[in-house]
């Protein structure tokens, strides 16, 4: 067998080197003792790399090799657990922590710093300060679980399956927690999980969480003020004391806390259920903060919706402003427990959400404009950038993510991960800003009122550090100026003053999906492949028993 790209040993002691770190790993997953017992004669050339990388066409599901790829992403990790020093202890003093924060339908312009008149967010702002903001970050299939999806496993969701809301991701998948748990990490996960696909309130076993230790987690509710989780392997169901943002984070400070003198490096997610709708649930003392008749609307909010989007932002903005407390709190754990200087805090979320924008009526997603399809995205990360923040354009969707912060983490980058590694950005906000972000609507969902109907359609776009390009089925939809339109109210496709542009877009969007192996078919035709049980424009069922549904590749 040919060796890793990491291993210096030879074959023999790559084998030795296998059988320390299989004694080492005794509280590793069920998913990597499934690796080691996947024959040798897989292993066939180096998969690891520490460079930014783009793969070529990912291998269908059922191909044996892909499983050899990711039987040898984890072999690799642990060797380059083994050959990194003589085990955790040491991996724990060089390596950065991760604090990421996701929210759901978070739009990426309510955040004060981002020139929204209306919302109140003085830590976001605090963080934009010292931190760097990705201003043309999109959600790779905005909607939630396939958000979730991507970002755990760097992978996107036509390659993954994971394209549908209430999927269970296959175990089998690499996911964010098992790589670092390989890399000596402790890995805490606090809040909405949704790619369990088993029930939107049924305890997940320790087998189904992809390699997180601590877990307070459920899959999904929206009823934050009567909110269930379950703590570790407790099978009974807890519920929040409160808002359940506030007792989430106080759980988080104490873990925070608790790692602090660990020695360990820990990476802990916490992904809020707020500004999701219901709005009007938001806690009474944010929503005195917001007055109705006070907004100023964006332009692109036509006059017909903007009685009900005022209503509706009330409630949203108070959320905002809620989770916004809370990211305070934890910016200032950081900075008591001495965390601060060596821990990557990302605030971001699984989408945004229309509020009327482009005629397309509050509380959905899916939509390929920025209200919808763009997130927030700061990343504070002092030992790279420095104590001052920036912003970037260098285009990012989720896949990239789990490689950028795998990069800065210095840990290497499995092969089963299609996201580039963009850590250079954070060293040089200026790095690789002529880069296309693919996002797309593979088989969407969306429920937009007889007013946006016409926009529930299958899409494949991309975003550019200038310009926004989508085609649907029948060719160029939408061609965006975001730098002189960043409303997107001047659709730009097919007018002959923009030819030249779309043509090169039309090129550059058609070079990403071949990197995917994606032809762009109708949404059914995705749905037929990955054999769920659902129709176009249908989501899976998720009331109690029925069946689970997880991505199977036909072919
Ligand atoms: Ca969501």
């Amino acid at each position: 067998m040919q060796r890793p790209a990491r291993g210096r040993a030879t074959g023999q002691a790559f084998g030795e080197m296998f059988s320390d770190a299989a004694s080492l790993l005794e509280r590793q997953t069920a998913q990597v003792r499934r690796w080691l017992s996947i024959p040798r004669s897989f292993v066939t050339s180096p998969h690891m790399s520490h460079q930014p990388l783009v793969s070529s066409v990912p291998a269908p599901a059922s191909n044996p090799r892909r499983l050899s790829l990711r039987m040898l992403a984890g072999l690799c990790v642990m060797a380059g657990f083994v050959t990194s020093g003589s085990g955790a202890a040491h991996a724990a003093t060089a390596k950065p922590n991760i604090l990421y924060l996701l929210a759901d339908e978070w739009r990426p312009m309510a955040m004060g710093f981002a020139g929204d008149p209306n919302v109140q967010t003085p830590n976001l702002d605090r963080l934009a300060k010292e931190g760097l903001h990705y201003r043309n970050a999109m959600s790779v299939c905005p909607v939630c679980t396939p958000h979730r999806a991507a970002l755990m496993t760097g992978r996107f969701p036509t390659s993954t399956g994971m394209f549908l809301n209430d999927a269970y991701l296959p175990s089998e998948e690499l996911c964010m927690a098992e790589i670092l748990e390989q890399a000596g990490y402790d890995r805490g996960f606090i809040g909405k999980w949704h790619i369990d696909g088993h029930g939107r309130e049924s305890f997940i076993p320790r087998e189904r969480r992809q390699g997180f230790d601590y877990w307070k987690g459920n899959e999904c509710t929206h009823t934050y003020n009567h909110s269930p989780y379950y703590s570790g392997d407790d099978p009974e169901k807890k519920l929040w004391d409160g808002y359940d943002a506030f007792a989430q984070t106080k759980d988080a400070q104490g873990y925070l806390k608790e790692k602090a003198g660990s020695g360990r490096p820990f990476a802990l997610v916490i992904a809020f259920g707020p500004p999701h709708f219901p709005h009007a649930t938001a806690p009474d003392e944010y929503k005195k903060l917001y007055q109705a008749a006070e907004f100023k609307l964006a332009a692109n909010v036509p006059a017909t919706m903007q009685a009900v989007v005022r209503q509706e932002l009330i409630g949203y903005y108070a959320h905002c402003t809620a989770i916004d407390h809370c990211i305070g709190e934890l910016l200032q754990t950081l900075d008591d427990t001495g965390l601060a200087e060596n821990t990557i805090v990302v605030f971001s979320a699984d989408h945004g959400e229309t509020m009327g924008a482009h005629g397309n009526k509050p509380a959905q997603k899916q939509v390929p404009w920025d209200e919808a399809a763009r997130v927030p995205f700061l990343l504070r990360y002092p030992g790279a950038h420095g104590p001052k923040g920036a912003t970037v354009k260098t285009p990012l969707t989720t896949p990239d993510i789990l490689p950028t912060l795998l990069g800065l983490c210095g840990v290497p980058i499995p092969k089963s991960i299609e996201g580039t590694d963009l850590s250079a950005t954070v060293r040089d906000p200026g790095f690789a800003e002529d880069r296309a972000a693919l996002y797309e609507g593979v088989a969407p969902f969306a429920n937009l009122g007889p007013e946006g109907a016409a926009n529930n359609r299958g899409y494949r776009a991309i975003r550019t550090s200038r310009y926004t390009y989508v085609r649907d089925l029948d060719g160029p939809w939408l061609l965006y100026d975001d730098e002189a339109d960043p409303l997107q109210m001047n659709n730009l496709a097919n007018k002959p003053e923009a030819a030249a542009v779309q043509k090169d877009l039309d090129a550059r969007l058609r070079e990403e999906l071949k990197k995917r192996g994606d032809e762009f078919r109708d949404g059914q035709y995705y749905i037929d492949l990955w054999g769920y049980d659902a129709k176009l424009g249908g989501s899976i069922s998720y009331r109690i028993n029925a069946p689970v549904q997880s991505p199977r590749r036909r072919q």
